[in-house]
């Protein structure tokens, strides 16, 4: 595993593994115990660090693990990671023996992907598929039985496949009204009644599927958000089943404070103009780290009391305006609780007009992430700092040209 023990920069996340394990232990606890949980860790699980999270839904007692690349996936063989691991997402037909030998279960929906893939694949090697049924969502996968059928038939005529899984994806599960919902799931059931026989795994529920419906359970679901601490919509927030706690929160340390005169001004385009006397607090971090321009405004913690950003947000700087003077380091949170108030990534998810999925996706891995385990900081990982040159430096104490 890639990670560092250290960080030279007063910004970091926190990654509350405690939180995840709870929640993880939720969902189990929602559903049907023999309906496997497949935690989603795409996209460096949704940027909260995708082994780090994995080990600790495992743990929760879920069954497998999902990504949406082949890379990811390798990614988390190569950090330890011995549970089952399907890539959701298309694979090259050319890359399949790297999965099979790293025992990766991929996804197929097109015929003559099975033809080039076995053509890949030596006498000793076994390869696991999922075949991906579209019922609605029009991204990936197969819309007739004829498709299907011509997987089957070529997954059980090549004796390097296996057939382990069938799944869906819903486009509307986070959506309270059923509709479309229900006509996905009327057409899941059609395909799945063509098989011959069933695969081990069959899944369509994503959270919001996992969390508010029984009939769509089947003996696997794909859990994503929800692990989290997110809620997988804003419709869906009153009439969660249990409170899901926010794993991911986002913090800095003040670089500087200053008090300043009436109608000084503040940031790129001079934008912000003080009023009267004010204390200005400058944070590092700003765009580059994910933390965007269009944040301007919004509120951050400082001693549990909110205080809003001024100014323009920097590539790498933002500034905020302080009730009075605060010293370097005092501790500010951007995502999170700090005394009695918390800023949630539904908050900024509304500031930034989009969903909160994308924000703890789109907060950089310039950021270092702290894990925490039993309340306690266990581990750092630091992407930026896990290069040659970090780990020389780390052995030999020095550069070397
Ligand atoms: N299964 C598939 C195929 C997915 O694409 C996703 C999430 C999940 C399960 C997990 O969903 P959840 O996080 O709502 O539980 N995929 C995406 C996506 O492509 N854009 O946003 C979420």
């Amino acid at each position: 595993m890639e990670t560092q023990t250290q960080f030279f920069r007063d910004t970091w996340a926190e990654i509350n593994l405690d939180h995840l394990y709870e929640n993880v232990k939720n969902i189990k606890g929602h559903i049907p115990e023999e309906v496997n949980v497949f935690a989603v860790v795409k996209a460096n699980a949704y940027g909260h660090g995708d082994v780090q999270t994995s080990l600790t839904a495992l743990a929760a007692g879920a069954h497998g693990v999902a990504v949406a690349f082949l890379d990811e996936a390798i990614s988390l063989r190569r950090g330890g990671i011995t549970s089952p691991i399907l890539v959701l997402g298309a694979t090259r037909a050319k890359d399949v023996q790297i999965a099979a030998r790293l025992d990766i279960s991929l996804t197929v929906f097109q015929r003559e992907w099975l033809v080039e893939a076995g053509g890949q694949l030596s006498e000793g090697d076994h390869l696991n598929l999922h075949i991906k049924c579209d019922t609605g969502m029009g991204r990936v996968g197969v819309r007739t039985v004829e498709e299907l059928k011509g997987i089957e038939k070529n997954i059980h005529a090549h004796p390097q496949f296996g057939l382990e899984g069938i799944f869906t994806h819903f486009a509307t599960a986070d959506e309270l009204n059923d509709d479309y919902l229900d006509e996905q799931l009327k057409r899941f059931e059609h395909m799945l009644e063509q098989l011959d026989s069933l695969p081990v795994y069959i899944h369509s529920s994503n959270s919001a599927a996992a969390l508010r419906k029984t009939n769509t359970l089947f003996n696997a679901v794909r859990v994503g958000i929800a692990m989290y601490g997110l809620t997988p919509s804003m419709e869906m927030k009153p009439e969660l089943p249990f409170p899901l706690k926010e794993v991911f929160s986002l913090h800095a340390r003040l670089i500087h404070t200053k008090e300043l005169g009436a109608g000084e001004k503040i940031s790129y385009g001079a934008t912000y103009e003080t009023q009267g006397t004010e204390w200005i607090g400058t944070i590092p971090i700003g765009y580059a780290d994910g933390w965007l321009r269009k944040l301007q405004g919004q509120d951050v913690l400082v001693e549990g009391k909110r205080v809003p950003i001024v100014g323009r947000i920097c590539m790498d700087q933002c500034m905020i305006r302080l009730p009075e003077y605060r010293p370097t380091g005092t501790r500010v949170t951007l995502i999170g609780n700090q005394g009695a108030d918390t800023v949630s990534m539904d908050e900024i998810a509304g500031k930034l007009d989009t969903i909160n999925y994308e924000i703890p996706c789109i907060i950089s891995t310039r950021v270092p992430r702290i894990y925490i385990r039993n309340g306690e900081p266990t581990e750092v990982s630091n992407k930026l700092l896990s290069t040659g040159i970090q780990r020389q430096w780390e052995n030999n104490d020095q550069f070397d040209e």
